[in-house]
């Protein structure tokens, strides 16, 4: 997708990152193996979004970051997303912090929360970026996080810019930003669903 000056914008980027993996992942079925760079590439594309929402999620972005590129730093050594799973599972450290395996577990909630949040943004144009950010948060990513950590994040909600700023920042319009969004939901999904079965086909849960 191309705005009106011919540019491709962060988000039409995102969803074109996301639609080529789960393109991959679909030709395939669970049984594909999908390969940590790709992977990495389209996830690391994600934090330009963070560049629209000002300094309060500073912290979020730093988090967010530093997480997919230990995962990308790990790619030559493991290879694919399975790898990383069955080394941490040979050497019960799925859970630990620092461990690979978790690390894809929170890149992985960091995804649907942004899934979430698009969803919450399109489900109403009366639905300001805030709300919209709370409820996609407590559902995606709240309870797998500390009281201190939930406590920065709902102080850091009002310092969300409002939806015409967001929108003006990603250089959309409400009706490219719903065709864009649009199609990160949908090409997420499979990713989302991807990574939760590297866990739960070893017999992890999911409640962490
Ligand atoms: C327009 C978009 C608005 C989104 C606003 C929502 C902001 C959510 C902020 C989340 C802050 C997370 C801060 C630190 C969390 C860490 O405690 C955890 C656990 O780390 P561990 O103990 O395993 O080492 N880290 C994470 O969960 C990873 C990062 C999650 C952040 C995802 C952000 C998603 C990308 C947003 C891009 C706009």
């Amino acid at each position: 997708f191309e705005d009106a000056s011919g540019e491709s914008t962060p988000l039409s980027a995102v969803a074109d990152a996301f639609e080529e993996l789960s393109a991959m992942v679909k030709s395939k079925g669970c049984n594909f193996d999908l390969r940590l760079k790709p992977f990495c590439d389209a996830c690391s594309l994600v934090s330009v979004l963070f560049n629209s929402l000002g300094i309060a999620f500073k912290f979020a972005e730093l988090e967010y970051v530093s997480k997919v590129s230990d995962l990308a730093d790990a790619s030559k050594g493991y290879g694919t997303l399975n790898n990383i799973l069955d080394f941490d599972v040979k050497h019960d450290t799925v859970r630990i912090q620092g461990s690979l395996s978790r690390k894809l577990r929170r890149v992985r909630q960091g995804l649907d929360l942004i899934r979430a949040l698009f969803q919450n943004f399109l489900s109403s144009r009366d639905c300001c970026l805030r709300e919209a950010a709370s409820i996609a948060y407590a559902k995606t990513c709240a309870p797998y996080h500390t009281w201190a950590v939930r406590t920065a994040v709902s102080a850091g909600m009002y310092a969300l810019p409002t939806r015409e700023q967001l929108l003006l920042r990603l250089n959309e319009s409400d009706e490219s930003a719903e065709k864009e969004m649009q199609r990160y939901i949908d090409a997420s999904l499979p990713i989302i669903q991807y990574i939760d079965k590297l866990y739960t086909s070893r017999n992890i849960n999911l409640d962490w």
